[in-house]
């Protein structure tokens, strides 16, 4: 019967993407226009935006404010399809098909946008931003917006970070409190080299794999556990194959929200503004979300009947230095000048805002 429900579904996408296509010019009939010569239709466009997480998670909803923004401010002149729960596949895949213009909108965690501008690694440094508002100054300010234009060489327009905020642990082994405990647990990590490094240096056995195949892999004993953002552990229903919760906060994790390059080449002005706004008004109520749900959800794991255990602040020393040295060994590969200047700029937003 689930098989079914999933059959259906993605037959039901597959006709969806059939019927789109990037843009529609409206054609009306003869009839509608006396046979006479009619003024030239106006252009219509259709977006599709596709995402990784389910239609509960603060992403979904930012994406639907951008809908409503778009659609109410274009008069109609854009439509847009919203697509949860990797419907149009996984991260990599729906970056490839705004590369190819197939697909016009995605939202991934900073993590796989690497393997295009390796630049885009500094995020994955460990205990790296020491605020949600510090890293949202940096990444809003010069530094942000320089690695959202560098991607445009790849066929992609970064439009804004949204958050998908501090990353933890999870497991359906035993309470994690030290780096010990993790020894020789299987962790599903994002599909980055730093992620991987970080939990081999920790004893763990990683195993980078798409979101969409997180939860079947934790079900079925694949992986013995993952980490992710309190909000994506509660509203993706982790506590039904995961026991345990740790609050290591190891990564501050940023959504970019990407458009396919084909596509918004092919916007006039007027809409490319009303898209670039979009963005930016989503992105003020998804953080805002966002912050509600990391700090409230927290109970809620212990409702769902999850363990969750806060780390005493040597504890999270002990994590912090077992992973230090991830900086140094992957400051070349990033580049040494890059992650310095990196560095000194979220100390100067650090002194400036804490
Ligand atoms: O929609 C975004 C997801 O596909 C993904 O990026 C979420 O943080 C994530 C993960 O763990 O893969």
């Amino acid at each position: 019967m689930k098989h079914l429900k999933k059959t259906m579904a993605l037959l039901l996408v597959a006709v969806l993407l059939l019927a789109g296509c990037g843009s529609t010019p409206a054609q009306p009939s003869e009839q509608e226009t006396g046979g006479a010569a009619a003024a030239e239709p106006e252009k219509t466009y259709l977006i599709r935006a596709g995402i990784g997480l389910n239609d509960q998670h603060p992403q979904y909803l930012g994406l639907e404010i951008m809908k409503e923004y778009i659609e109410r401010e274009s008069n109609g002149r854009i439509e847009m399809q919203l697509f949860h729960s990797s419907q149009l596949g996984d991260d990599i895949q729906m970056m490839e098909a705004l590369q190819m213009g197939s697909q016009e909108i995605t939202c991934p965690s900073s993590a796989p946008i690497s393997s295009i501008d390796k630049r885009n690694m500094v995020f994955d440094l460990p205990f790296l931003f020491p605020s949600e508002e510090v890293a949202s100054a940096f990444l809003d300010g010069a530094f942000g917006q320089e690695l959202l234009d560098g991607l445009e060489d790849h066929g992609l327009v970064g439009l804004a970070y949204w958050e998908n905020g501090y990353r933890h642990l999870t497991n359906s082994v035993r309470e994690v409190r030290t780096p010990e405990d993790l020894r020789g647990l299987k962790i599903r990590t994002m599909e980055n080299q730093i992620h991987l490094d970080f939990f081999r240096e920790l004893g763990a056995n990683p195993t980078p794999m798409p979101f969409g195949e997180l939860f079947t892999a934790m079900q079925q004993g694949v992986v013995d556990g993952q980490e992710n953002p309190v909000s994506t552990i509660y509203l993706q229903s982790f506590s039904e194959v995961q026991d345990y919760t740790t609050l290591t906060g190891h990564v501050y994790s940023p959504f970019v929200l990407l458009m396919s390059k084909v596509f918004w080449d092919e916007l006039p002005e007027d809409l490319k503004e009303i898209v670039q706004e979009a963005a930016y008004v989503a992105q003020e109520e998804q953080r805002r979300i966002s912050r509600e749900y990391a700090d409230e959800m927290v109970e809620g794991l212990r409702e769902q009947g999850m363990t969750v255990t806060e780390l005493t602040l040597e504890e999270l020393q002990a994590f912090q230095q077992v992973t230090s040295s991830t900086i140094d060994k992957f400051k070349g590969d990033i580049g040494a000048d890059y992650v310095d200047q990196v560095l000194e700029e979220i100390q100067r937003l650090t002194n400036e805002m804490m």
